[in-house]
């Protein structure tokens, strides 16, 4: 059943973010649905001509109905869009079990927006470890409380990495290509939801952010021990360089 609470899939807990400033790089996916661009999911810039989202926000698309746009926290007011002229799937992407759930998107003019850090080999250690707190955006839609409006800004949550142990998971769901983040801080239940998918998780290092994750998938949103569950973008290094050509790891200053 389509109720007003199926629609209104996004970030639990957390709060707006009004800078446009303090995350540049975030960016959304829309497609064309019945003569209108609909937003769809997250992405982000990580350099040149190209984004990365989850494999499962692209899937089965016509490029010719896709855009990406980016450029505000609002949702209704995004200034910049670009026109998609490839998605790059994994090509070991499993749309059942959601194995290798990562593509690159490359749009069709250069973005000029500072992109964001990807994780690199040596945080390897730090920001995966259980316990860690890093944080996710998300521009899911939210349903104002009586009526069918949509509060469209963009969200921000902290979260906490969880073992699997800790979660009622089965072992065989979750390979050492995703990990879990969620899903109770502080006694508030914290969490990423549909409308997030395909953004960013990112590890905060001396002040500065670092793209460790993307939102994939998870058993409903912010249920007990069901923590989210997200792409581990380290091991994925290699093949976002076979694409897009360039160092990727770009966090030396570290
Ligand atoms: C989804 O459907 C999805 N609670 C993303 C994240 C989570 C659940 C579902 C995590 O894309």
């Amino acid at each position: 059943m389509n109720t007003v609470k199926d629609i209104c899939r996004r970030i639990v807990g957390g709060g707006y973010v009004y800078s446009k400033n303090a995350y540049p790089y975030m960016a959304t996916i829309w497609y064309l649905d019945s003569e209108e661009f609909k937003f769809k999911s997250g992405a982000m810039y990580i350099g040149k001509r190209y984004f990365l989202t989850a494999a499962h926000c692209t899937r089965k698309k016509d490029i010719r109905m896709m855009l990406v746009r980016m450029g505000d926290t609002n949702l209704k007011k995004l200034p910049k869009t670009y026109r998609v002229v490839k998605v790059h799937t994994h090509p070991n992407f499993n749309s059942n079990t959601l194995h290798n759930d990562i593509a690159i998107i490359e749009v069709d003019k250069d973005v000029n927006v500072e992109p964001v850090r990807l994780v690199c080999e040596h945080l390897r250690d730090f920001c995966y470890n259980f316990g860690v707190i890093v944080k996710v955006l998300g521009f899911g839609k939210d349903c104002a409380s009586s009526t069918q409006q949509y509060l469209m800004n963009m969200k921000e949550v902290d979260l906490k990495i969880k073992p699997i142990e800790e979660s009622r998971y089965h072992r065989s769901l979750i390979t050492s290509e995703m990990f879990l983040a969620g899903n109770i801080i502080d006694g508030k239940i914290v969490d990423a939801c549909t409308g997030d998918s395909g953004g960013p998780c990112l590890c905060n290092i001396k002040g500065k952010w670092v793209l460790i994750g993307i939102v994939s998938w998870g058993s409903g949103c912010g249920k007990k021990d069901l923590p989210g569950v997200y792409t581990k973008v380290i091991s994925f290094l290699p093949w976002i360089r076979s694409i897009c050509k360039f160092g990727v790891c770009n966090n030396h200053d570290f």
